[in-house]
């Protein structure tokens, strides 16, 4: 394999809303750099980055895909991500190693929810951005809109550098106003070829050519007294200060394609190469050093002290583990040792690869500032930091977006309960936007993810890599018990006299509630002996047993004080297992007749939703037995904080997403417990009485 300097390194992404072709783009990239010698397609799935099975029958990227070619000379490593929202991690993961993103929308629909949504998350990472308006050959296609959607969503920096001049059926042409020419395509290689533009689009040409000179002047100083001076820039200084521009994010680029047929595509790659920073380029990541929280600037050196980090892990069969990782500083080369900053570990980079979708080539010296894989690392996940020996420095993590919906799972066959935890936590390496947990109270394992479709595919993989069939099915909700009255007396005599040594224990409890949150306390108040000291830690077991097991519904009873007040004993038959049923009974008894409640769990949530779909949201959230705790606006949008039982939000990111055609996003997080509507709660006894029937 060929041996790239950093400066002859593009690391871009592919990002966008759900279908605006970024897999196809790529596809055509591939085609157009000599990669294939066919164009694969989404309905045949045949794109070497739409391989997994799932992406097959869906016709959706599910998973971020590192591909790579060379043009001109230089390396383009691009990521094509899926822009279906459950996989908005992917796109995360896969910006946090690039240095520009991509941005594609479509002719016809212009900026969407996804196109958004990515575009937040290029902000955060400061990528250089390209946008790129796709499909300019759907008969509908709108290119002045869709530029114009962007203007309005990602702000006036976004600046035309190629306009089509026949978009439609018959596209085949755009004008770059960067060299004011007019490119021809018609080969299905997806080579163009130059001519002089046009009259009838010579004055449009000409305004954006000064338009584009304007947005560079403005984004650099020097460059505005140029301006200022001459009425133009050089060529020269148009060029250079594009490329600063680009990575200032003081201009947004917007390029013109119709991927499937290949056209555009050459010129995206000539722009990125000539235009888009290398990783030289970019600012000089920071690191922090292990010992002393130092801040550590990474030269992008070839030289310097190797620093990897993992941005994914893929689990492929036959292979193991395919760790992906971008070289911040030093090199990467087979046989190298490596410690795992964020583990301690040692680990041997025994086999590293280039990537195209499944192919995989070894990759030789991986230089600062590229991308490619290892294989079977010992104890590396992603988001871990690799060096070298002299150096310990962690880079910064990718944050996941927390999980939005849970759904609890049920092995089909009796018995596979351990194959199912392996295998989920396998999935769970590879899938950081995926958790699992087992809740010991409810006795059942939930896992979380971001939305319906992505634990769908998760429960699929499950059932084919690691042959679990499981169901899904509503998570249980962990309400408690507790009690409104008291009792001053709840009596119990455990006595049994059958042959041999007999049982015998006798207790007076007094039960009564404790503030919310307190939790239990036990009381000794025995006098004269009337219960022995030594029985009486078996007395607090007997009542702590029957908390935990609950007495109503099941659920744990939680905030109660209870008083051992009195007793007997009998001197031969008494034993602390006596004492022990005398405590557990006693308590059930009592409980059961001062007031019994159940609680359940109340979160906060905070719903951002657009102006428009506000007063859907608000009577949602009330339906959901929800109290509105207070309204405020962020930008174009309404956030609404509410208090709402955990019950009624099951599912609720999906009826959010569909309410608000995917603008709406929220948050939950665990506030208080609160005791349950009478109706609600004479349906959860008889719900949890029949289930204790069932297992009869
Ligand atoms: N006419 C036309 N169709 C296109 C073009 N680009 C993509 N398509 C079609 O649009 C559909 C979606 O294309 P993909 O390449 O899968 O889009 P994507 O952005 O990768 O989709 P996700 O990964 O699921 O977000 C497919 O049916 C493509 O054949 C184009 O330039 N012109
Ligand atoms: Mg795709």
């Amino acid at each position: 394999m060929k041996e790239y300097t950093p400066e002859r390194i593009r690391n871009v992404s592919l990002i966008g809303h759900g279908g605006s072709g970024k897999t196809s783009l790529s596809e055509a990239m591939l085609l157009t750099a000599g990669i294939t010698n066919r164009m694969g397609t989404i309905a045949d799935g045949t794109t070497l980055s739409d391989y997994h099975s799932d992406e097959i029958e869906r016709q959706i990227s599910i998973m971020a895909t590192p591909i790579h070619l060379e043009w001109k000379g230089d390396k383009v490593n691009l990521i094509d991500t899926p822009g279906y929202q459950d996989f908005t991690g992917e796109v995360k993961t896969a910006l946090r190693v690039s240095d520009i993103g991509v941005v594609v929308l479509k002719a016809v629909e212009g900026v969407e929810v996804g196109s958004e949504i990515v575009w937040g998350y290029t902000e955060e990472y400061k990528n250089a951005c390209i946008i790129v308006v796709n499909k300019l050959d759907h008969e509908n296609a709108a290119f002045d809109n869709a530029v114009a959607s962007a203007k309005s969503r990602f702000g006036g920096d976004v600046t035309v550098v190629q306009f089509p001049v026949n978009e439609g059926l018959q596209f085949n042409s755009v004008v770059d106003v960067l060299r004011m020419k007019l490119l021809t395509y018609t080969d299905v290689g997806g080579k163009y070829t130059e001519s002089e533009i046009p009259p009838y689009v010579k004055t449009h040409a000409d305004e954006l050519h000064q338009q584009l000179l304007e947005k560079v002047a403005e984004s650099d100083e020097e460059l505005l007294n140029a301006f200022f001076e001459n009425g133009t820039l050089s060529d020269e200084q148009l060029q250079k200060g594009l490329r600063t521009a680009l990575v200032k994010r003081a201009v947004f680029p917007v390029l013109c394609a119709a991927s499937t047929r290949n056209i555009g595509v050459a010129s995206i790659l000539d722009f990125i190469t000539d235009y888009a920073p290398s990783p030289l380029a970019m600012p000089e990541p920071t690191a922090i050093h292990t010992n002393s929280r130092a801040e550590v600037r990474l030269k992008c050196d070839t030289k310097g002290e190797p620093v990897l980090f993992v941005f994914k892990t893929v689990s492929e069969p036959h292979v193991g583990d395919l760790s992906f990782f971008r070289v911040y500083s030093g090199s990467a080369a087979a046989g190298m040792d490596v410690v795992n900053q964020s583990n301690g570990k040692s680990e041997r980079l025994a086999q590293i690869f280039m990537t195209n979708g499944k192919e995989r080539k070894d990759a030789g010296t991986v230089v600062a500032g590229d991308i490619a894989a290892v294989v079977k690392l010992k104890d590396t996940h992603t988001n871990n930091t690799l060096t070298g020996r002299n150096l310990s420095v962690l880079l910064p993590e990718v944050k996941f977006p927390e999980p939005l919906i849970n759904e609890a799972i049920v092995p089909r066959a009796k018995g596979d309960e351990e194959k199912m935890s392996s295998g989920l936590h396998a999935l769970r390496a590879e899938d950081p936007t995926f958790l699992v947990r087992f809740e010991p109270l409810l006795h059942q394992t939930v896992i979380s993810g971001q939305g319906e479709l992505h634990l769908t595919i998760i429960v699929k993989r499950l059932k084919e890599r690691y042959g679990v069939e499981v169901d899904m099915v509503e998570p249980k909700i962990p309400y408690k018990e507790t009690l409104e009255g008291k009792i001053e007396d709840a009596e119990y005599k455990h006595k049994k006299q059958t042959g041999g040594r007999g049982q015998y224990g006798h207790v007076h409890l007094k039960i009564e509630p404790n503030p919310r949150g307190t939790g239990f306390e036990f009381v000794d108040a025995i006098v004269g002996g009337a219960v022995p000291g030594r029985f009486i830690p078996a007395v607090e077991r007997g009542v702590r047993e029957a908390m935990v097991s609950g007495v109503i519904a099941g659920y744990e009873v939680v905030d109660v004080k209870v008083t051992l007040h009195y007793g007997s004993y009998h001197p031969v038959d008494s034993d602390e297992m006596s004492f022990k049923i005398a405590g557990l009974m006693g308590f059930k008894k009592g409980f059961k007749e001062s007031r019994p409640i159940l609680l359940e769990p109340i979160y906060e949530i905070e719903v951002q939703v657009p102006e428009e779909n506000m007063g859907d949201a608000m009577g949602d959230i009330s339906s959901r037995r929800g109290k509105i705790l207070g309204m405020d606006s962020r930008g174009p949008f309404q956030v609404i904080r509410a208090l709402a039982p955990l019950k009624e939000l099951y599912k609720y990111s999906t009826s959010l997403r569909s309410m608000t055609q995917g603008r709406g996003i929220f948050h939950q997080k665990f506030d208080h417990y609160e005791k349950v509507p009478k109706e609600i709660e004479e349906e959860i006894i008889a719900d949890a009485q029949k289930e204790k029937e069932q297992e009869k």
